[in-house]
């Protein structure tokens, strides 16, 4: 997958694509990621980006010119690019967006800064707009850096065989039993029997349990979304220690 990210900060995102697993995934080939600097495609001597708001108001916004110049260049290359931009606009990223961007071959992230980019850039010159989240940030780099962060370990070969994507949060929309490792017990703080006793059809069984009580408790929201089995329902009414009438 080819990843471009256009940002005036190039420096601020191109760190954490160099550490970890993005970092071994770039070196292996598994995502090539381009940090193209947005200045660069400003004509003026000055390679101004930004410009007051017309109709008045605090604050600056991205110029059209630069960012359009941008957009043109990262879709020259093949395969086509779905070009999208970060905004608090954007539709809500979450892990069903990442799979679905994962399957895409060639990513434009669109960085803005300021108050935002000239409305013709959202309105004509990108595909998508995504938000990670309903706070304000900044500038798109976070939230690019998010994006290619869930979408670059979801491809084939990013995560060792020993990490899976299979059992964690929101795999199946509900969130991840407990984790824990050496020592079984730490200042009084015991590991749960049930994940020393070897029994894996317990182990797997008191997992299911924690995620739906976990979920149940934290993201009821969730819950509701979940394709629960008879069995589900059965683990989770032991847990709220009521007949299943009130699991959903
Ligand atoms: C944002 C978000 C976000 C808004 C103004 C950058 C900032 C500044 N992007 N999800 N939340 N962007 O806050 O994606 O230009």
């Amino acid at each position: 997958m080819i990843i471009d990210i256009l940002t005036i900060f190039p420096e601020m995102v191109a760190s954490p694509l160099e550490e970890s697993i993005l970092g071994k995934a770039v070196e292996r080939g598994l995502i090539a990621v381009r940090i193209l600097n947005i200045r660069d495609f400003a004509t003026d001597r000055h390679q101004t980006t930004d410009d007051r708001p017309y109709g008045g108001g605090s604050g600056m916004v991205m110029k059209v010119e630069p960012l359009v110049r941008a957009i043109a260049h990262a879709r020259a290359a093949d395969p086509p690019a779905r070009v999208i931009l970060l905004s608090p606009q954007g539709r809500p990223f979450s892990q069903d967006v990442a799979w679905e961007l994962s399957r895409e071959r060639h990513l434009t992230l669109v960085c803005g800064r300021y108050e935002g980019v000239d409305e013709r850039v959202r309105r004509h010159y990108v595909d998508d707009e995504i938000s990670i989240g309903d706070y304000v940030l900044t500038g798109g780099e976070l939230p690019a850096l998010v994006v290619v962060d869930a979408v670059a370990r979801l491809l084939p070969g990013v995560l060792g065989c020993s990490e899976s994507t299979a059992e964690e949060s929101f795999a199946h929309a509900l969130l991840e039993y407990p984790q824990y490792t050496r020592p079984d017990i730490f200042e009084d703080h015991q590991v749960p029997e049930i994940l020393l006793s070897g029994n894996h059809a317990a182990v797997r069984r008191w997992r299911r349990q924690q995620s739906l009580r976990r979920t149940w408790q934290r993201r009821p929201d969730l819950l509701k979304e979940a394709d629960l089995s008879d069995g589900d329902r059965e683990l989770l009414a032991e847990v709220i220690g009521d007949d299943g009438k009130s699991t959903p």
